[in-house]
């Protein structure tokens, strides 16, 4: 563990024009720092009370930076557990700068990325899995995320991870105390009452597995993939769902030829909508690198919006989608429905198709309702924290060792429990890992370098 509690500082807020800048800094010199270099009337910070805030001066060499505020938080009221001062300086591209240039002359270190919030965690104030929530709501990108990420950060899902962590450690010393008895002195009910208490476990893992699909939407949003030929309307769909003109419409086929991305917010979740090139073969070399850009996001989509040219009939292309199209990934839109349905149902599957006008946003409301459907986003307004990519990849590891640890025990023989509690000892080794029980340098790592400098 390289972890010294030296003292640290960074701007936390980001940097451009704004009111006010905040410049953070935590450890046992923050206060003599603050000493240094903040003049102001009456007891320096450091015969502050907790909580206290001060105006005055940032100073370098007596000349003025910028007049602020000084926040004075002492360990272990603080957000790192350390004293920490906060500086609320002029917002911009130079004050804040030139204040922690001031600050880091003190023989302060740069703060790294996501260094305050690791020290919450090191001091005991988060486990892992809070620490991970401060990310998700900065990251937040609608108010169901935001409230997902709160939920996680006061702790309701470390609280079933501590759950599952308890129960598999009651279990595995329940079987590790019977290795002292001699096997006729073994409790009878032992295996079946461990068994039991397995299967609860697993149980629990499982419910807590089945957030992943939603903690998934929340996090990174869903991939809605626009597709069809060239002129069938796939533009002039993406500018109805924004709501405005992103993408040049017209009646020219081979318009597109990149990809375009743009987020939307349904049911709480960001969908990640695309527009792509018409599908058809090409001499333009321009066109056909559209076309395989398209191909690409295709094969990544969560969802599909397939349109099609109701008013002509169906090319190649579209017999080649149609096929290859899942039925519980796909939408099938029928546009232009004004000039008249030429293509026969029969050609098209019957998974669901819509019928649309989209240049007269006809159909719209359907297509929404039918992404919300498709892809499960519908919302009761309850916020619940849910799980990670992280979190899931631990869980279904700990969940195949306490499975084989269940097997092992059911082939019933006593010499078999050591084999058993070991397999155990594997599952809460790793669940460990989930709210940092138990940790090592990398994985905190892979955690916090994610974060940005300053939080
Ligand atoms: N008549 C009719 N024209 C449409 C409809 N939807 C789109 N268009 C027109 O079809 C042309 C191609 O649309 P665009 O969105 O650029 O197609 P894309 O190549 O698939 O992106 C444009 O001139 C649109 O105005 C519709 O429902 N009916
Ligand atoms: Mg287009």
């Amino acid at each position: 563990m390289n972890y010294q509690p030296d003292t640290i500082a960074a701007i936390a807020t980001a940097p451009g024009e704004a009111g006010i800048a905040i410049i953070r800094i935590s450890g046992n010199n923050s206060l003599t720092v603050a000493d240094h270099i903040f003049s102001h009337a009456g007891e320096p910070p450091s015969r502050r009370p907790p909580g206290a805030f001060m105006r005055g001066f940032v100073r370098l060499n007596e000349r003025i930076i910028d007049e602020a505020l000084l926040l004075v938080m002492r360990a272990p009221h603080s957000y790192t557990r350390e004293d920490v001062v906060e500086i609320q300086c002029h917002g911009g591209f130079v004050s804040a700068r030139r204040i922690l240039q001031t600050i880091l002359h003190e023989g302060v270190r740069l703060a790294e990325p996501g260094e305050f919030t690791k020290r919450a965690f090191l001091n005991g104030r988060i486990d892992l899995v809070q620490a991970e929530a401060v990310l998700d709501l900065i990251r937040a990108q609608s108010d169901r995320s935001a409230a997902a990420a709160v939920e996680q950060l006061n702790g309701s899902l470390s609280d079933s991870f501590n759950d599952i962590y308890d129960n598999a450690l009651h279990l595995c010393a329940d079987l590790e105390a019977a290795l002292d008895f001699s096997e006729d002195d073994t409790p009878p009910a032992l295996i079946p009452d461990g068994i039991a208490q397995a299967h609860k476990v697993l149980e629990q893992i499982r419910g807590v597995l089945e957030t992943w699909e939603e903690g998934h939407l929340l996090r990174e949003g869903a991939l809605v993939v626009i597709s069809g030929r060239p002129n069938v309307g796939k533009s002039t769909l993406l500018n109805a769902l924004l709501g405005r003109n992103r993408a040049i419409v017209s009646p020219i086929p081979g318009t597109t030829r990149d990809t375009l991305e743009e987020t939307i917010i349904l049911e709480g979740i960001p969908i990640r909508l695309v527009d792509t090139a018409g599908l058809r073969n090409t001499t333009c070399e321009i066109e056909r690198e559209g076309v395989r850009r398209a191909r690409i996001h295709m094969q990544k989509a969560d969802l599909h919006l397939y349109i099609i040219d109701g008013s002509q009939t169906l090319g190649i292309e579209d017999h080649a989608q149609l096929n290859s199209l899942k039925a519980a990934q796909s939408i099938i839109i029928i546009n232009k429905i004004d000039l008249g349905i030429i293509i026969q149902e029969k050609d098209v599957p019957v998974f669901y198709n819509i019928k649309a006008q989209l240049n007269t946003g006809k159909g719209l409301i359907e297509i929404k309702r039918c992404i919300i459907e498709r892809l499960g986003l519908t919302y009761s307004g309850q916020p619940r924290a849910v799980i990670s990519e992280r979190h899931k990849k631990i869980l279904q590891k700990s969940f195949v060792d306490i499975k084989e640890a269940v097997t092992i025990l059911e082939s019933g023989q006593n010499e078999t429990i050591v084999l058993a509690a070991a397999r155990l000892r594997f599952a809460i080794e790793s669940l460990g890992q989930i709210t940092g029980k138990a940790y090592y340098d990398e994985l905190l790592n892979s955690i916090f370098s994610r974060f940005c400098v300053g939080k």
